[in-house]
């Protein structure tokens, strides 16, 4: 298994899920920064030129929600994705694409200020998103209730991006709380260390 990854951007979800799953894996740095998604050859591990990307035994996935879910189901013992007859398996999928699906360009409308009607855009607006998120992490601890998912991986990163990083999620108690809770994750603070340097985590 190997991670394509870059300090500092989406690469950290899918660090973390690795690092919550526990299997080996290679971290190939791929340095956004410096141009190294532009060299030839990166579109055969991702057409976009983005990362994060995984490459597992040939096959290889983009997109940090999908690459999520791939990692989840790949590894059913780690219990990061309800199986396929599992009652909370639908509630866990309507989260994984919500958070790509309705954060994703939600966060981007309020960063830029743009003027969506409601009724067009897919995630009706900025505000309808934010208060489905804290409806649901006011109740419990994780979104499943009390099973901590690879959907909390995408949906408390994007949070903590758009609170911390974009500024445009406003510091309510829920979610700080549940900031507070995915940060108190061991593998999180693996993944985090790794990420900046502090641990090496795999071959870099
Ligand atoms: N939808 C993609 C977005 C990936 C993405 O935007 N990655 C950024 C870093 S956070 C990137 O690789 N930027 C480099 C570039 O666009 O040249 C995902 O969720 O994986």
């Amino acid at each position: 298994m190997k991670l394509y990854w870059s300090p500092h951007t989406r690469s950290i979800r899918v660090l973390w899920l690795l690092e919550e799953i526990g299997s080996p894996y290679e971290r190939v740095l791929v340095d956004i920064r410096q141009g190294d998604q532009n060299k030839p050859g990166f579109e055969k591990i991702n057409p976009l030129r983005k990362v994060p990307a995984i490459e597992d035994d040939g096959v290889h996935v983009a997109e940090s929600a999908a690459i999520c879910a791939y990692l989840a189901d790949k590894f059913p013992g780690a219990g990061l994705a309800p199986r396929l007859d599992d009652r909370l398996r639908g509630p866990y999928l309507q989260w994984m694409y919500f958070a790509a699906g309705n954060m994703e360009p939600a966060f981007f409308q309020a960063a830029m200020n743009l003027e969506i009607p409601e009724s067009q855009a897919g995630w009706g607006s900025f505000d309808r998103c934010i208060g489905v998120i804290e409806a649901a992490v006011s109740q419990h601890n994780w979104l499943l209730g009390e099973r901590f998912s690879a959907a909390d991986v995408l949906v408390a990163t994007s949070l903590y991006y758009g609170m911390k990083i974009m500024g445009i999620v406003p510091e309510k108690p829920a979610f700080l709380a549940y900031i507070g809770r995915a940060a108190a994750r061991p593998a999180f603070q693996r993944a985090q260390m790794i990420d900046t340097g502090t641990i090496d985590g795999g071959a870099a």
